[in-house]
């Protein structure tokens, strides 16, 4: 293994996987031009066989949105962080299919006058589909710009009242056995986030149901995610099958494996370095740059809550932010 990927925080699996998956679609590129049909098992890992089925219309676009470069499709669901799917940045295209998301329904408890168990339609009827261009930053230095689709998770709460002792929500995923990263106690499962109250009533938090005006892949967290994007990315937890309100801050996935390294809050800040990586500089895999070439381009400044700071910083008036990590 060469000494930049060490420091770029690549392990040589990764690598191999990406190799492998580009030799791959070289292949299927070359067996369909071949004119070559039905005889071949397809990898799960064909980035030409994974799309979403399209959104209904319309979609409305938001004045949140950035109007940074995009990241391309491939970039976006191709690279991806998804633990129950496996750990390297290729397992969860590998794997996304088989996630099962029908039926689906989402459990809403603790302090509300509304709880019960939702179906997905349930949840989404009332809520205008919306486009939002958001900054997403990862916690090992890498960025992408997705135009998710969704609805502010505010109006979701309003709907299920919740009552004076709500103080934070807590979220969790669904645990399904057979998935490849579920049978490997990577992390304690099921993956668990949570956020203060304010924070979850935030305009800008979403959760999301789509992207590129599609539905989501298993691999980007189908059918309905969290997306918040001034945190570092594990704070938007994928594939969520409860939400619950709670007068506690609730326990969080990364939080509880690595407390000294992952703290509740997890506010992009290029002032407080990661043990094992700087949070000063992000490589951001937009535009041309797919994963692996995206480690050859420069790095650009990380921005204090990941350029969001006007729209949230208040939130936090008064806390010392090297503490409450
Ligand atoms: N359930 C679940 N949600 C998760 C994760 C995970 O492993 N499991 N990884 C997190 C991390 S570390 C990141 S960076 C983002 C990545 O989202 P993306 O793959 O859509 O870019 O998902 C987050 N949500
Ligand atoms: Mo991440």
């Amino acid at each position: 293994m060469r000494d930049w990927m060490k420091m770029a925080g690549i392990r040589s699996s990764e690598i191999t996987d990406q190799n492998l998956f580009k030799r791959r679609r070289q292949f299927l590129q070359a067996s369909a031009a071949a004119g070559v049909t039905g005889a071949i098992a397809l990898p799960n890992s064909a980035y030409a066989e994974t799309r979403g089925e399209a959104l209904p219309e319309p979609i409305v676009k938001s004045p949140f949105s950035t109007t940074d470069e995009l990241s391309s499709h491939e970039t976006i669901t191709t690279y991806n962080n998804f633990y129950e799917l496996g750990t390297d940045k290729g397992d969860p295209a590998r794997y996304g299919s088989r996630l099962k998301t029908e039926p689906w329904s989402l459990t809403i408890d603790g302090e509300c006058d509304n709880p019960g168990v939702y179906t997905l339609e349930d949840i989404l009827k009332p809520h205008a589909m919306e486009e939002r261009i958001y900054r997403m930053r990862c916690v090992e230095a890498w960025s992408m710009v997705i135009p998710w689709n969704g609805f502010a998770l505010a109006d979701v709460i309003k709907r299920m009242k919740p009552n004076s002792k709500a103080k934070y929500v807590a979220f969790e995923t669904v645990v399904q056995d057979d998935l490849p990263g579920v049978q490997r106690n990577v992390l304690e499962w099921p993956y668990r986030e949570g956020l203060r109250m304010d924070e979850a009533m935030n305009p800008l938090t979403m959760l999301s149901v789509g992207l590129y005006g599609e539905e989501l892949l298993g691999q980007s967290g189908a059918p309905i995610r969290l997306v918040v994007p001034w945190k570092y990315g594990y704070k938007s937890i994928k594939s969520i099958v409860r939400i619950s309100f709670v007068e506690e801050q609730p326990d969080t996935s990364w939080n509880m494996s690595s407390p000294r390294e992952y703290g509740f809050y997890s506010n992009v800040n290029p002032e407080r370095s990661h043990p094992r990586w700087s949070q000063a500089k992000e490589r951001r895999l937009a535009g041309s740059t797919s994963g692996l070439s995206a480690l050859f381009t420069s790095k650009t400044e990380t921005q204090f809550m990941n350029g969001y700071a006007e729209q949230v910083a208040s939130l936090y008036d008064g806390m010392d932010l090297q503490t409450n990590h």
